[in-house]
């Protein structure tokens, strides 16, 4: 089944968003598999956003990125990296639509509340970064046959 790595950044910590987040993955019929809370280092940051690193904005992200807990996260489901985009919305919350997380909570690209993973690539390196393999947690969620309609 496929995964996707999804974080509340420091904003949305602060700004107690973070069982709203999680309440759209989970309402949705996505699985958690791997959660935890933790402070990046600026340099752990510099590896997440790697593909940024020429960007004007880089130094300020990952600087705000490590200034405060991350809610990091594993979700599960078919379709979930790019439907997980599609809760999220689009990069600029001035241009997300309303009904997406960033469209309905946050204002501005620089604090836009929320990661996540652009494709399957980045979803298999982003876990990788942020979790050991042993803190992905297998389990039959029973709404799985509700939600799949398979037995
Ligand atoms: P994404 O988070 O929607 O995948 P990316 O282009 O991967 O967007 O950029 C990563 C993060 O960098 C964004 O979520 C946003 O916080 C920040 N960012 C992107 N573009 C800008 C910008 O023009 N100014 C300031 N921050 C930006
Ligand atoms: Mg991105």
């Amino acid at each position: 089944m496929e995964r996707t790595f999804i974080a509340i950044k420091p904003d949305g910590v602060q700004r107690g968003l973070i069982s709203e987040i999680l309440s759209r993955f989970e309402r949705k019929g996505f699985k958690l598999v791997a959660i935890k809370i933790v402070v990046p280092s600026k340099d752990f940051a510099q590896k997440h956003y790697h593909d940024l690193k020429e960007r004007p904005f880089f130094n300020g992200l990952c600087g705000f990125l490590s200034s405060g807990p991350v809610v990091a996260m594993v979700w599960e489901g078919e379709g979930v990296i790019k439907y997980g985009r599609k809760l999220i919305g689009a990069t600029d919350p001035q241009k997300s639509e309303p009904g997406t997380i960033r469209g309905d909570l946050a204002v501005v690209v620089g604090r836009n509340i929320i990661h996540g993973s652009d494709g399957p690539e980045t979803a298999k390196d982003e876990i990788k970064l942020w979790f050991k393999p042993e803190e992905l947690v297998k389990y039959t969620s029973n709404p799985e046959k509700w939600i799949y309609g398979v037995n």
